[in-house]
Parts: C-alpha cells; sequence; structure tokens
C-alpha cells in the first residue's frame, strides 16, 4: 500500500496528506501511551460459596448435597461507543459497535471480552442480556436462514471446550433477541483438559459481524493434575519455574475488526487517489473516515475476499493496535497464549529484532508503513516452540520460525527472547520477499505489535537446549518422584511431552466408521451458494446422526479455495494430510511445496498425531501437473455427550452464509444402529 494514503487534520481541520513518515513525529505522542499492554482484563467471577440444597429437596438424600465450584457473571450486549487507534492516519478512529458490557471490561479496549480463568470441575453460569436494538429479521420467518440477518441477535460459543451441547450448555442453534436474557450453564468436567480456549457469539446470520466487532475472549481452563505412571497430566504442572509460581504467562487475543464509514448512500468510505497518489493498480483503496465520522460494523460488504487486506485496518491484539509487549528480560521463558479471535484472514506469527539504531518510540511512530517496517523489522525471524494447538498439548514440541494462525487457532507458545531491544511481532507472509500465494489474498499491513525486552540474563546458542534444561529444572522441583526420570527423558528427547498429553491417540482398531466432507463455493449459481456436500445449511435438516461411543475417520477436503474446518465438542486428531500430489505434508519434516515454487507452506509441518478442534482444508487451486485440492484425515472419538450441534467453516461469513452442517450425536441402540428413543 502506498505511504500516500496517510492523512491528517491540518490546523485549520482541513485534510491534508502526508508522508507518514513526518505524521509519525506528530502522532508519537498521543499513540504511545495507550500501547503498552497486559492480558485482557481477566474476569473477577463471583465464586459461590457451597451451600446446601433447601431442605425439601435435600430430603431424599442422607447428607445434604453440597454445591460449590460455581461462578457466575453477566455480559450485557449493547452497542458501545469506543475509539480505534489507526496508524494510516495515526490517529484514532471513533467507532460505535455492538459489544460485551459488564463487570472487568476495559473501558478503553471495550472490544474484547475480559478473560475467563476457570478450572476442571467448575460450573460457569454466564447471563447474557441482550440489549441491542429489536430487529424484527430474527423473528421474521421469511429471512432466508442463509442470508446474513438478525445483526440484534446474539449467543454464545466456548469454542473448543468438550461439554454439553444441549439445553442451556454450549448450544449454539438459539437466539438471544433483542430484550431477552439467557443464562448459559457449562459445566466443565473435572477430567476436561486444561489448555487455551476461547468464546464468542456464535449466531447463524450475524457471527462475522458481531466477531468482527469485537465480541470473542479468551478462556482458560487451568489445571493441577500431576502425572502419575498410570494418568497423564495438565503441562501446567511443569511449566513452573518453582513450585509456587509458573512460568508468566500472556494471552493475545488476535481480532480484526473491520469497521467502516459510510457515506449518505449507505456506501462504504475509502480514500480517493490522490494527485501524485493514484490508487494502486488492482488494489481496492483502503477504508477512510473523515473527521467526525464514526466507524461500524453493519454490512456484509464489510466480508469478503481481500476486504480485510483492502481495508487496511489492522489487527488487534487484547484490543490494542500495534500494542507494545513489556515486562520481560531476554532469557525469561514466558508461555504465550495465543488466540485467532478474527474473521478470516490468516496470520503467520512472525518476531524479528528491529534493526540497531532504530528506536521503539521511531518503529511507533511508522507503525502505519509498510515499507519502514520491512526495511527495519529484519532481524533473524525467532524460533517459537509450540506445546498446545487448539489448547491441547501436543506429543512433542514444534519448533517454527512462523505460527500459522488460522481463523479460530490457538497457540500455546514458549518465547523466550534471547537478547535485549525491541522485536517486531509481523506477519511473515507479508514481510516474505516472495510470498506464497496465499488464499484470501495476502493483506497489506505486516505489523502486528512490538516486544520490547529488557537486559536480563540473556540466552546464547540454541534456544531449544535452553528451554529443554529451563524445563528440565522446572520438572526437577515440580515433578513426583515416581515419574521426574521418565519426564525429564522425555525432556531431553526433543521436547517430548507424552505424560502430558489429554487423548490417548487412536487406533486403527478403534475406528468404528467413517465420514467424509467437502467444502465448496458454487460461483455458477446467483447469488453464489456456500455449501458442505453440495448443500447449504438447514437448521431443520440433521446433515450427520453420529454415535455415541463411536470413533469415526473423517476425509476433509474443499471443491473450491480454502476453508478452515471447526466441530464443535469433541476434538480430532490429524492422521495424516495429502497434498495434491498424495504426499503427506504433516510429518515433522515434511515440505508442503506442490507446485514446487520454493516457497514451502509451513502450515501442516508436524500437525500429524496434534489433536485440534479447527483445521485448513486447503485448496490452492488447478496447476498444470495436479488438481490443487488438499486431503485431510482425521480421527474423532464420540464421547459423553449427546445432542445437536454444528461443524463449519470458521471463515465465519461463509458460516454465516451456509457453510455450516448440523449434526447429531445420538445413543447406540445397541443393535448398531442409533435409538430413535421410543419411537419404533
Ligand atoms: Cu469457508
Amino acid at each position: 500500500m502506498s505511504i500516500g494514503y496517510g492523512f491528517m487534520r491540518g490546523a485549520q481541520g482541513v485534510l491534508i496528506s502526508m508522508s507518514l513518515v513526518a505524521m509519525g513525529a506528530l502522532a508519537s505522542a498521543q499513540g504511545q501511551e495507550r500501547r503498552i499492554i497486559s492480558n485482557p482484563p481477566l474476569l473477577e467471577l463471583k465464586r459461590a460459596a457451597p451451600r446446601s440444597l433447601s431442605p425439601l429437596r435435600a430430603a431424599p438424600f442422607s447428607a445434604p448435597l453440597q454445591l460449590s465450584n460455581e461462578a457466575s457473571l453477566d455480559l450485557n450486549v449493547i452497542y458501545t461507543t469506543g475509539r480505534i487507534y489507526n496508524p494510516a492516519t495515526a490517529g484514532y478512529d471513533q467507532v460505535y459497535l455492538r459489544s460485551y458490557q459488564g463487570t472487568s471490561i476495559d473501558p478503553n479496549a471495550p472490544f474484547v471480552a475480559p478473560t475467563l480463568d476457570i478450572k476442571p470441575g467448575e460450573t460457569i453460569r454466564i447471563s447474557l442480556n441482550n440489549k441491542l436494538p429489536a430487529d424484527p429479521s430474527c423473528t421474521n420467518d421469511a429471512t432466508p436462514v442463509n442470508t446474513p440477518h438478525c445483526f440484534n441477535g446474539t449467543n454464545l460459543h466456548t469454542h473448543g471446550l468438550w461439554v454439553n451441547p444441549s439445553g442451556n450448555g454450549d448450544n449454539v442453534l438459539i437466539s438471544i433477541n433483542p430484550g431477552v436474557s439467557f443464562q448459559y450453564e457449562y459445566n466443565i468436567p473435572s477430567d476436561h483438559p486444561a489448555g487455551t480456549f476461547w468464546y464468542h457469539t456464535h449466531r447463524h446470520g450475524s457471527t462475522a459481524l458481531q466477531v468482527s466487532s469485537g465480541m470473542a475472549g479468551a478462556l482458560i481452563i487451568r489445571g493441577n493434575r500431576l502425572p502419575t505412571p498410570t494418568q497423564n497430566g495438565d503441562i501446567d504442572t511443569l511449566l513452573r519455574p518453582t513450585n509456587t509460581q509458573a512460568f508468566k504467562e500472556r494471552v493475545l487475543v488476535f481480532q480484526q475488526i473491520q469497521y467502516a464509514c459510510r457515506d449518505a448512500s449507505n456506501n462504504i468510505k475509502v480514500v480517493p487517489p490522490q494527485p501524485g497518489n493514484p490508487a494502486p493498480i488492482n488494489q481496492n483503496p483502503p477504508y477512510f473516515c473523515a473527521p467526525g465520522d464514526v466507524g461500524t460494523v453493519e454490512g456484509y460488504d464489510q466480508f469478503g475476499p481481500g476486504t480485510w487486506g483492502a481495508s487496511g485496518r489492522q489487527t488487534s491484539i487484547n484490543g490494542h493496535i500495534v500494542p507494545v509487549f513489556n515486562g520481560l528480560r531476554a532469557g525469561d521463558v514466558e508461555r504465550w497464549r495465543s488466540i485467532h479471535g478474527g474473521v478470516r484472514d490468516t496470520i503467520n506469527l512472525q518476531f524479528r529484532k528491529l534493526r540497531d539504531g532504530v528506536t521503539l518510540a521511531q518503529a511507533l511512530a511508522s507503525a502505519g508503513d509498510p515499507n519502514f517496517i520491512k526495511a527495519n523489522c529484519t532481524g533473524t525471524p525467532l524460533t517459537q516452540h509450540l506445546v498446545a494447538a487448539d489448547g491441547l498439548t501436543i506429543a512433542a514440541a514444534l519448533k517454527t520460525t512462523q505460527a500459522v494462525l488460522q481463523p479460530g487457532y490457538r497457540w500455546d507458545t514458549l518465547m523466550v527472547f534471547p537478547q535485549a531491544g525491541p522485536y517486531c511481532m509481523v506477519d511473515a507472509t507479508i514481510m516474505a520477499v516472495n510470498p506464497p500465494v496465499t488464499n484470501p489474498p495476502t493483506p497489506t499491513r505486516p505489523l502486528l505489535g512490538f516486544v520490547d525486552v529488557q537486559a536480563g540474563p540473556g540466552a546464547s546458542g540454541d534456544l531449544t537446549q535452553f528451554i529443554t534444561s529451563a524445563l528440565i529444572k522446572a520438572a526437577t522441583v515440580n515433578m513426583p518422584q515416581n515419574i521426574r526420570d521418565n519426564v525429564i527423558a522425555d525432556l531431553q528427547n526433543s521436547l517430548t511431552f507424552s505424560r502430558f498429553i489429554q487423548h490417548p491417540t487412536v487406533t486403527d482398531a478403534e475406528v468404528t466408521g467413517k465420514q467424509s466432507l467437502a467444502f465448496n463455493i458454487d460461483v455458477t449459481k446467483s447469488p453464489i451458494v456456500f455449501e458442505v456436500d453440495g448443500k447449504p445449511f438447514d437448521p431443520i435438516r440433521i446433515d450427520r446422526t453420529l454415535i455415541l461411543g463411536g470413533v469415526d475417520e473423517w476425509t476433509l477436503k474443499s471443491d473450491f479455495v480454502s476453508h478452515p474446518f471447526h466441530i464443535h465438542v469433541n476434538p480430532f486428531q490429524v492422521v495424516k494430510i495429502l497434498d495434491p500430489n498424495g504426499v503427506d505434508v504433516s510429518g515433522p519434516d515434511a515440505v508442503d511445496d506442490p507446485n514446487k515454487t520454493g516457497v514451502p507452506d509451513p502450515q501442516y509441518r508436524g500437525l500429524k498425531g496434534t489433536w485440534k478442534d479447527t483445521l485448513w482444508v486447503k485448496n490452492i487451486g488447478k496447476s498444470a501437473t495436479n488438481s490443487g485440492q488438499y486431503t485431510l484425515i482425521v480421527r474423532t472419538r464420540y464421547q459423553r455427550y449427546i445432542g445437536d450441534y454444528v461443524l463449519h467453516c470458521h471463515i465465519l461469513d461463509h458460516e454465516d452464509q451456509g457453510m455450516m452442517q448440523h449434526i447429531r450425536v445420538a445413543l447406540p441402540n445397541g443393535l448398531g444402529g442409533v435409538s430413535k428413543g421410543h419411537a419404533h
């Protein structure tokens, strides 16, 4: 994007275009003081003291039943006035967005939900009070179900949680309309894996619109179960430098808030071409808000392929644009929990040291200038050690210099910054000299934020060895004697975490059935149709009936472009991922480059055997030699919970427009089929 698109309000309130480098000096004063960020606010849960049932209801029991471990909170859904920093203008844009309000929400960063930090065995009650204006499209039966609608209806999804999908559990098949309150109750089983999950709105018809308004937050399940010789434990018990303290943790909720200002005809305002600065060829000009305009998310013309990159909006982290993470020293080991809470665009998270001689203040002032970032965020990409995928501990740490986050993904990463000084957090694809062909198209803003590393013990040599040593020390302090040597031997073997895996590997013998799925966008129809297995979503139709206790092997494909597959309730294990030539690209040393571009895609490398709840189903388009279609094989167990829920594409505007299936897990009938209750 040309830097000529920068605008500032001049002394007389007249819009003037000027170079971003010059603007930076003016902007730094107002921009910087808000940029230092920490984790999203922690929700202050009201935890109920144990209490007895009423005497009448307790009567059948010999002793009064104690109810405890119950926490509650209120989330009001309401329009909120706020402002979002815009590096392109080095100022703040006013916005008016649907958001959560309630206790623990930071008024300076209201467009991210507070973090829920809970334990296995707890019950969480969330009262969702919809205070948005009336919306007839929520109740009008004539509204087509796969046309975006009911922007003021809402509900809630606990993404990745293994909980009851029915009734007042993790039920997204309900609409909480304006004026209605509903109390969700999430009973987190005591054997629930500890890990990084998240929650967001999921009302079919307005999911993308509300998530893109910031209605999403982190949901951490924190475990204290030590491994034993017969039972695996929570990795939380290992990631502790002392037995009283965990490695410092950071929660990063990445969001793509695609607000726009509209003209009198309701068209999105874009930067008009300037003399000497014509719009780049084949690229839409970025969104534009004039002084006094208010940005909103009120239409699905704000979504779609390429719109995020073209909009010029930047990814926020914990509700802030281009934040600065500080309070860490060179050589500290930290646990970073990254959550892609955006709508559709990939984030290839990479850390590179800022060039020597450039100060953080200078870099912040030039945050809106992609050329400055590319010229100065030039350090060698830092190695990241990924230890959990979608919240679930990986068998062995994955080493990478770019963590690929697709919408809905989470990575828990052990981070060590070896040297003091500022590091840039960038999108590796946009930084690349020869970016791979991506889908959706590459956005244009490389910068995500900065990490300001203070002097400390430092880390020289191989970072994996450094982290291994730190974890061996941690194991020595924290692990029980009867398991300690096994844990340490694992760590010495390429950072293996076999005693902390929550789900055992699905064996060939366990598999009881097969499922196949193909995403498609039928572009031959007008309007185009978003499909799974050739059909758009129909809330009346049950697309699959799965048997409780069954274990299916799924084959996932996409017939047109790529889509992140997400299924609620039970996670799945990656068995293999075949590129269009039939080569498995999920192994630890796999090279995913079927068309020999010389720029392999790192996103599937090492995923074999990992458990996830969201997975990119890739189709790179036909080439001269292959179909471009990948084949993903995953396995899943349907455990504990029966009921109706959904699978869908996690490009949320695709979901809203029909790329979703209604699935049912039913009891077996004892004869190999499913029980139909009392019916014959
Ligand atoms: Cu999709």
